[in-house]
């Protein structure tokens, strides 16, 4: 089975910090209220590979070491969300990175206090949408149903 990237679908990822936090309910209900539609979820635990290839855009950060660290640290919960406008959407829900500066009413915002722990992750535009999904869904998202 293979699941089209139209409507619009982003990647969100609970951390290991959600996860171990009791917080997954919580992220999925807010992403069902919100009328976004939830078409593949999955527990994992992410290994060094996996991410290498989700972070490769922060690989010349000074944070890079640690985010592998935390990332790889315990079990992550990954969604596939689908909805228009769902990259979007899925970012204002989350909040700003770091969740000191992150609004009240978003993820981040009501649940995190730090950057290195800041909840979830979810894709920043369609295209790294798109890789991401296929990177944790290989079976259900492939480019050729990009
Ligand atoms: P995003 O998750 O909001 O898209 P990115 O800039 O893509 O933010 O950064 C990826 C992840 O790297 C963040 O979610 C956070 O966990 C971590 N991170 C970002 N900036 C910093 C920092 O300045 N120090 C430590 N960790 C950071
Ligand atoms: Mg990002």
């Amino acid at each position: 089975m293979t699941i089209n990237f139209r409507p619009e679908t982003t990647l969100v990822l609970v951390k290991p910090d959600g996860v171990r936090r009791g917080l997954v309910g919580e992220v999925v209900a807010r992403i069902e209220r919100k009328n976004l539609k939830l078409v593949a979820m999955q527990m994992l635990r992410v290994d060094e590979d996996l991410a290498r290839r989700h972070y490769s855009a922060h690989v010349d950060k000074p944070f890079f070491p640690g985010l592998l660290e935390f990332i790889t640290s315990g079990p992550v919960v990954a969604l596939a969300v689908q909805g228009e406008g769902a990259v979007e959407v899925v970012r204002n829900l989350m909040g700003a990175t770091d969740p000191k500066k992150a609004a009240p009413g978003t993820i981040r915002g009501d649940f995190g206090l730090v950057v290195t722990e800041n909840l979830v992750h979810g894709s920043d535009a369609v295209e790294s949408a798109a890789h991401e999904l296929g990177l944790f869904f290989p079976e259900l998202f492939s480019r050729t149903n990009a």
